[in-house]
């Protein structure tokens, strides 16, 4: 291949600081070192979580980085020793890794990685060093992957090689928001068929844990949202009844306590703030309630201890209880052979220079997912 072995010069959206809009720059992008994959990223879809690190509210990220999370491509080269892919390989990085030799990975009944930023920082490659550099500088990566940069460099254990067929363009969330939404629902809470449930935020993550409820077989699945728009979309999706926390004067978890008698069986929070992990906690039922929470918040949270003391669970989960290299791959061959469809959740296309035109659409409550194309 023409470029194997070589520095790649490429367009990525470099965060130079906190705060600002993403640059679209040129990138020079080093070759693979042993045991990691070059990838020419095809699309990315745009997380709440890439808005957060651009707040400063996820820990252990440095400036200036690469940020995005939710990407897919095709292997350009591989370094010495990879053996899992090869070049032309169409593949989703992976933000959770899956090393293999850790003892959670080595855990059948556990998904998180050892590897992963809540352990060690994944702001520089397994050596410690960066493989972008832009005018003379080098930009960090984040959580390894880096997808808003046209070619990227990934440990092998953070690859996952997927079916020749799978369409890039829709694939790609399954690098965060399908796998963590769904997930959350079937692995995590292990929805039960007959069960209720609430799922609070409808963003790609919730409407996509609202899917694994349905899929799960839950009677009623109340979704919960400040902005009444998300509500046509979360119905066509599953939900029985949407609320709007602003239309009542009561907090919503006693609506939900009394629109469900005890309150539902299974809560998820997938909007990343204090009071609503409260909300959702305090809206399952008091023993045997479980409650999910997806969403990550900087400031520290104090409840009332009755609140597990009666019996419930209260629980948080990573990339939706799945073992990254081992599921994906999997989930889009179920996706290929149509058992669950995500597509309406990507509400925006748009070419990858407009990547702040999709931030824009993100916080103004417009876009489900905008996907990025390069
Ligand atoms: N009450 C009800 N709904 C609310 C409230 C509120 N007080 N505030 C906001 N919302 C709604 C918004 O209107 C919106 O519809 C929804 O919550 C949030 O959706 P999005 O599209 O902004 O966010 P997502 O779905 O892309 O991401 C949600 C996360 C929870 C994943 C994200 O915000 C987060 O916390 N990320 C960090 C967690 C993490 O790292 N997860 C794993 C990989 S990303
Ligand atoms: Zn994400």
């Amino acid at each position: 291949m023409a470029t194997a072995g070589k520095v790649i010069k490429c367009k990525a959206a470099v965060a130079w600081a906190p705060g600002k809009p993403l640059s679209v720059e040129e990138v020079e992008v080093a070759p693979p070192k042993a045991g990691e994959v070059r990838i020419k990223i095809v699309a990315t879809g745009i997380c709440h979580s890439d808005d957060h690190v651009l707040k400063g509210s996820l820990p252990n990220v440095e400036f200036p980085v690469i940020l995005g999370h939710e990407g897919a491509g095709i292997v350009e080269s591989i370094g010495a020793g990879v053996t899992s892919v090869k070049p032309g390989d169409k593949v989703i990085p992976l933000c959770l890794p899956q090393c293999g030799e850790c003892s959670y990975c080595r855990n059948p009944e556990s998904n998180y990685c050892q590897k992963f930023h809540f352990s060690e920082p994944q702001n520089l490659l397994p050596d410690k060093t960066s493989r972008f550099t832009c005018k003379g500088k080098q930009i960090h990566h984040f959580v390894w992957v880096s997808t808003f940069s046209e070619y990227t460099v990934v440990p092998e254990y953070a690859v996952a090689k997927i079916d020749a067929a799978a369409p890039l363009d829709k694939v790609c969330l399954f690098g965060c928001g399908f796998s963590t939404g769904y997930g959350a629902a079937i692995n995590t809470a292990k929805v039960k068929p007959g069960s209720t449930c609430a799922v609070f935020g409808l963003g790609g993550v919730g409407l996509s844990a609202v899917m694994g409820c349905k899929a799960a077989g839950a009677a009623r699945i109340i979704a919960v949202d400040i902005n009444k728009d998300k509500f046509a979309k979360a119905k066509e999706l599953g939900a029985t009844d949407c609320i709007n926390p602003r239309d009542f004067k009561k907090p919503i978890q006693e609506v939900i306590t009394e629109m469900t008698g005890q309150g539902v069986d299974y809560s998820f929070e997938a909007i990343g703030h204090r009071d609503t992990m409260i909300a959702a906690l305090a809206s399952c039922n008091m023993n045997t309630g479980v409650s999910v929470m997806i969403g990550v918040t900087d400031s520290e949270i104090t409840i009332d201890p009755t609140l597990l003391l009666t019996g419930r669970t209260w629980k948080g989960t990573m990339f939706g209880g799945w073992k990254s290299r081992e599921c994906i791959p999997k989930l889009v061959a179920s996706y290929l052979e149509k058992k669950f469809n995500f597509d309406l959740l990507i509400t925006h296309t748009l070419p990858f220079a407009k990547v702040n035109e999709g931030f824009e659409l993100l916080r103004a409550g417009k876009s489900i997912r905008s996907v990025l194309l390069f």
